[in-house]
């Protein structure tokens, strides 16, 4: 066999390598159950503070993969965006700063990091692992603020601006539906979800 051939056999091999792990790739981070159910639901609270509520399913069994690629939190118009974002752990957020002026990235909760000030078009990332709520913060500008949420499966959601929220691919069963809101109080619930169909949850969470 001449060299080119064999050249072309590996790349035949890697080709169909690369082509079998994306399914994997793809599959990975929703770790959901394949016919599992889906949780919908909106919370019952004031127009402005029924959105960025953080909704999630506490101690579901089983093991659960954080997503393979970063989420991302921007600091964009002396803001974080979101104002609210929940991960699962082992997840990496990745932080790009979008402004002219330099920003900074710390927290003081749980792992409490400091991961520096960089520049307009720079990121850094964290992952983390410990779940917990997350102050996040700016020490160069202390009106900058943001919440990140790290939660122990991937059945959660934060609501939209209009109080709705969707989890999907839950395992059939009956959880605890609990709830952290920024303007409200925490709340938590029974919610049963039965294989491939789909319950309506009302959360009194927010004031
Ligand atoms: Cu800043």
């Amino acid at each position: 066999m001449d060299r080119n051939r064999l050249t072309r056999m590996f790349d035949l091999t890697r080709g169909a390598l690369l082509f079998a792990l994306v399914p994997c790739l793809l599959a990975d981070g929703s770790a959901r159950a394949d016919g599992g159910g889906t949780i919908n639901g909106e919370i019952a609270a004031r127009p402005k503070n029924r959105a960025g509520v953080v909704v999630y399913l506490d101690k579901v069994p089983g093991a659960f993969r954080p997503p393979a690629h970063p989420v991302a939190m921007d600091q964009k118009g002396m803001k974080f965006v979101p104002h609210v974002l929940a991960v699962m752990k082992g997840t990496t957020v990745n932080f790009v700063n979008n402004d002219t002026v330099r920003h900074n990235v710390f927290s003081p909760d749980n792992e409490k990091y400091n991961l520096g000030t960089w520049a307009q078009g720079e990121s850094k990332s964290y992952t983390y692992k410990t779940p917990g709520l997350y102050h996040q913060l700016c020490n160069i500008h202390p009106e900058m603020g943001a919440v990140i949420m790290v939660l122990e499966n991937p059945f959660f959601a934060v609501s939209g601006d209009d109080g709705k929220f969707k989890i999907e691919g839950v395992p059939a069963g009956t959880y605890t539906l609990k709830t952290w809101a920024e303007k409200g109080h925490p709340s938590s619930q029974q919610v049963t979800v039965a294989a491939g169909a789909a319950v309506d949850v009302k959360v009194e969470a927010g004031k």
